[in-house]
């Protein structure tokens, strides 16, 4: 049995080609299995199906569920998978496969902070953004969720549910090893533009990253509530202490209680915020047990 299965997405990407020679020259033949899943125009469907490898056509849509249909029929223990469109080195590839097999991390990803610094902007700041939103809501350190090179122990992808990864993007595979309680990092890598050829991915970055921070949000609901109801509970209780700071003033300059009105509404939401804070504390309570429950 080979140890490491590679997936590779293509659509329209004759640069694959480039890609397979470098896993060639990296990784001995027999150590690997190579998957192409193909999503191309028919004319560029032939060409990488001439290239002498495993190739699936995608039934699926999109670059998340490509992997799904690859990782899906991988053999091997590790899973990994890089880009075709040669903006990744295959030589990083190997060091984050090497992470996984020496460290105790579960899923390990390359983490490109250094060449997103000398693109756009917007994909710089927008890759920044998502990172950050990640960290704080799944209480991480990882310095770049959105790599098209990763790898991560069969076992996890095992356990992932496979019904909704379209425009999810690489997170898709983190969020789920996260809330099962896998352990995850990322290690520096190189990265370069796309050199005279459109993305793939999708028509429009700013849409697709939209889709990425509404998929975060959605599953940390679920994942961290004590995080959510923590910072309600906070508000409604900052929120009547201000009320009621203004109705014990206006008591000690007049001598009676004139605000019944304002004293009973800080009262209500002092009360209301507790309220929110223990309910965090149950539903994390339950989704620690749900955790466990995941894992096995
Ligand atoms: N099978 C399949 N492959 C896809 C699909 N969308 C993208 N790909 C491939 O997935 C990889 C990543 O897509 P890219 O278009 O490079 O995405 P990106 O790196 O975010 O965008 P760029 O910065 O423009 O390169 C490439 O190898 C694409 O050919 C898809 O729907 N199906
Ligand atoms: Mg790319």
């Amino acid at each position: 049995m080979t140890n490491i299965s590679i997936i590779i997405p293509t659509k329209d990407e004759l640069n694959v080609k480039n890609i397979l020679k470098d896993i060639e020259k990296n990784f001995k033949r027999n150590e690997i299995e190579i998957i192409i899943v193909d999503k191309s125009k028919p004319a560029i469907k032939r060409k990488i199906k001439r290239l002498g490898f495993a190739v699936i056509d995608q039934s699926s849509n999109g670059y998340e569920n490509a992997l799904v249909e690859g990782f899906k029929k991988a053999k091997s223990p590790i899973l990994a998978t890089i880009d075709a469109d040669g903006t990744y080195s295959v030589n990083d590839l190997k060091s984050v496969i090497l992470e996984l097999k020496n460290s105790d991390y579960d899923f390990v990803s390359g983490d490109r902070s250094k060449g997103l610094r000398g693109l756009k902007f917007y994909i710089w700041f927008g890759n920044k953004f998502l990172t950050k939103l990640f960290n704080l809501l799944y209480h991480k350190k990882m310095h770049d969720v959105l790599s098209g090179v990763f790898a991560m122990k069969k076992e996890v992808f095992d356990k992932i549910k496979y019904d909704d990864a379209f425009r999810a993007g690489t997170l898709f595979f983190e969020i789920d090893a996260v809330r099962r309680g896998y352990s995850i990092k990322d290690i520096p890598i190189s990265y370069a533009d796309r050199l005279n050829t459109k993305s793939r991915i999708t028509k429009s970055k700013p849409i697709y990253g939209l889709f990425i921070a509404f998929y975060s949000i959605k599953y940390a609901r679920d994942y961290k509530p004590l995080l959510l109801f923590g910072i309600l509970g906070v508000i409604f209780i900052v929120a009547g202490l201000i009320i009621g700071a203004f109705v014990i003033q206006n008591y000690i300059a007049t001598g009676t209680l004139i605000e019944v009105g304002r004293a009973l509404i800080s009262f209500m939401l002092i009360v209301l915020g507790f309220l929110s804070i223990i309910t965090g504390l149950i539903l994390d309570m339950l989704s620690e047990i749900e955790k466990v429950m995941l894992r096995k």
